[in-house]
C-alpha cells in the first residue's frame, strides 16, 4: 500500500458539510467612530459571518474600518492582545481589522471559533448602520443522528451536552483539535473524539479517513507523525513525532475494528499499526523498558510542567499491546503470540524496574524518584499491577499534596479510564463532576484544551490567551457518561 493508495481511501470518506444559520437576538446598531458592541452567538459555533452595512442619511465616502474579535469565552472580549507574551504566533488570536468599501452585506472570508463577536468601530467617515448579523456554523457531526442519552444526574447531563457540543464543533474535514488552533488532526486527540464519536454522532467513515490519512503521513523510524494537514493538500511534516501518540494510533485502530467489526479497514492499515509497535519494540532498554532517545519523539502524555514521562511512556506501550493482543485474538492473527510475550515481558520488566512495591507508588530511578499520577495511571492500564494493589495506589497518588497531577482533559480522560479499569466507578463519576464540572461552573460552553483547577491562568504556551477553549481532546466524557451508564 502506498501513500496514493491511502489518500485516495481518505478521500472516499471526505464528509459531508452541515450548515446552520444562526441569527443572533442582536439588534442593529447605528455607529460612529469608537462604537464598540458585542454580539453573543448564545452558543459555541465555528464558521463564518456575515452582517450588512447601510449609509444612514448620506451615502458614505469612505471605507468603514473596524476591528473584530471572535472570542469562544467571555473573559476573551475583555482582553488585551497587544500584552501577548505566549510562544505561538500571535496569529492564533482571533481578530481582524476589516475594511468595509460599499453599503450591502459583507461576509468575512476566515473560519472562527466564536460565542461572542466584539465589533468596535475605528473609523467612519460619517453615521452607518450595521445590522442582519449572522452566523453561518458549519460541523462534519449530523445533529439529527446523534444518538439519545438518558442520564438522571443534571450535572452530568449538563457536562454531556457540553462534551456532545465539544465533539460537535471539532468535527470538521478530520476530526480536528480544535476549531481556534491549531485546526488540525492530531493522532492523540483522534482516539479520544473517535471514542466519544461512537456513541454520539457514530460517523464511522471520518474516523476511517482519519486514520488513512495518518497512513499517508510521514513516519520516522516507524513512528507516526503527530499530526497531519488535509487542506487545501495534505501535508505532514515537522519536528516532532510523539512516540507515544504513534502508539495511540494503533489503539484508534483497534477501537475502530472492535466498533465496526470492519475487517478491511483493519487489515488496510494492520501494516502501519505493525511499524510502529515494531518500532517502539526497538526502543527497549536493556532492562526491557521502552525508552525514548531519539531526537524529535519524545511522547507527550500531558502538558504538565517538569513531568517525567519514562514510566508513562512504558505504561503507553504496554496498553497498547494489551488492546492489540484483544483485537487481533477476535480474528485469530497469527501475530498475536509475538505482542502476549512482549506485553508479558514488558509488564515484569515494569514490575521489576518501574514499581516500588515497598512505597506503593510508581517512583523509580527511570522518572528520578518522580511520583505522579501520570506514571501511575499508565502503569495499571497497562496491567503492570490490578485488583485491590491497583486500587491503593491509585488512591495514594491521587491524594498526595505532593505528587503530579494531570494540567489537561486529555489525561484527565486516562485517568478516569484507569478509576473505571480497576472498577471505582463511583470515584470515575466523582472525578468527571469535579473535573469537567469545575469548566461547567466558569461557564463553559464546550471544553478547554486544559483545565488545572484552582489555576485558570495556566497555558502550555505561556499567555493563557491563545488557549483552545474548545478542545477536542475534553469531549470525552460523553463516551464515559454513555457508555458506561454514569
Ligand atoms: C497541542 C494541541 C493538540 C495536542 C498537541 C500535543 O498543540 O493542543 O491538541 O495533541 O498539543
Amino acid at each position: 500500500m502506498n501513500k496514493e493508495y491511502y489518500l485516495k481511501k481518505a478521500d472516499e470518506n471526505l464528509p459531508q458539510i452541515f450548515e446552520k444559520t444562526i441569527v443572533p437576538q442582536t439588534e442593529s446598531h447605528t455607529v460612529t467612530s469608537g462604537a464598540e458592541f458585542v454580539i453573543d452567538l448564545g452558543n459555541h459555533y465555528v464558521g463564518y459571518f456575515s452582517f450588512k452595512m447601510s449609509y444612514v442619511d448620506i451615502y458614505i465616502d469612505a471605507p468603514v474600518r473596524l476591528k473584530v474579535r471572535f472570542c469562544e469565552t467571555e473573559r476573551e472580549l475583555y482582553d488585551d492582545f497587544d500584552a501577548y507574551k505566549g510562544g505561538l504566533c500571535r496569529s492564533w488570536l482571533q481578530e481582524e481589522i476589516i475594511n468595509v468599501d460599499f453599503p450591502g452585506f459583507f461576509t468575512m472570508p476566515r473560519r472562527y471559533a466564536a460565542r461572542y463577536i466584539k465589533i468596535t468601530v475605528l473609523n467612519t467617515p460619517r453615521k452607518t448602520l450595521l445590522s442582519d448579523f449572522s452566523f453561518k456554523a458549519v460541523t462534519s457531526a449530523d445533529t439529527d443522528k446523534l444518538k439519545p442519552a438518558s442520564i438522571s444526574d443534571p450535572l452530568l447531563a449538563r457536562i454531556d451536552k457540553v462534551a456532545v457540543n465539544t465533539l460537535k464543533n471539532c468535527m470538521q474535514r478530520v476530526f480536528e483539535d480544535g476549531p481556534k488552533r491549531d485546526r488540525r488532526l492530531w493522532t492523540g486527540d483522534l482516539r479520544l473524539e473517535a471514542l466519544a464519536n461512537y456513541y454520539t454522532f457514530d460517523n464511522l467513515a471520518l474516523v476511517r479517513r482519519c486514520l488513512y490519512l495518518f497512513a499517508a503521513a510521514d513516519n520516522k523510524d516507524g513512528i507516526i507523525h503527530g499530526y497531519v494537514y488535509d487542506y487545501p493538500e495534505f501535508f505532514s511534516g515537522s519536528y516532532w513525532f510523539p512516540a507515544d501518540y504513534s502508539l495511540l494510533y494503533v489503539c484508534t485502530l483497534c477501537n475502530y475494528y472492535n466498533f465496526t467489526g470492519d475487517g478491511d479497514t483493519f487489515a488496510d492499515l494492520y501494516s502501519v499499526a505493525k511499524m510502529t509497535m515494531d518500532a517502539v519494540y526497538g526502543m527497549l532498554d536493556e532492562n526491557g523498558i521502552a525508552t525514548v532517545t531519539a531526537k524529535g519523539m519524545s511522547p507527550f502524555i500531558d502538558w504538565c510542567p517538569g513531568l517525567n514521562k519514562a514510566a508513562a511512556f512504558h505504561g503507553v506501550y504496554l496498553y497498547t499491546l494489551d488492546l492489540l493482543v484483544k483485537t487481533l485474538e477476535k480474528q485469530d492473527a497469527p501475530d498475536i503470540v509475538i505482542y502476549k510475550e512482549r506485553l508479558e515481558e514488558g509488564r515484569r520488566a515494569a514490575h521489576t524496574h518501574l514499581y516500588n512495591k515497598g512505597n506503593g507508588n510508581f517512583a523509580s530511578t527511570y522518572t528520578n524518584g518522580q511520583n505522579s499520577v501520570h506514571s501511575t495511571v499508565w502503569m495499571l492500564l497497562g496491567g503492570v499491577i490490578g485488583g485491590d494493589e491497583a486500587s491503593d495506589v491509585l488512591h495514594k497518588v491521587l491524594g498526595t499534596p505532593d505528587s503530579i497531577k494531570p494540567f489537561t482533559p486529555y489525561m484527565h480522560h486516562y485517568t478516569v479510564e484507569a478509576l473505571m479499569k480497576i472498577g471505582l466507578k463511583d470515584e470515575a463519576r466523582e472525578y468527571i463532576k469535579h473535573i469537567w464540572g469545575g469548566m461547567i461552573e466558569l461557564g463553559a460552553d464546550t471544553f478547554y484544551e486544559v483545565y488545572v483547577p484552582g489555576d485558570p491562568e495556566f497555558s502550555p504556551y505561556r499567555d493563557r490567551m491563545v488557549n483552545s477553549m474548545c478542545h477536542a481532546w475534553s469531549c470525552t466524557p460523553a463516551y464515559f457518561i454513555r457508555k458506561y451508564n454514569l
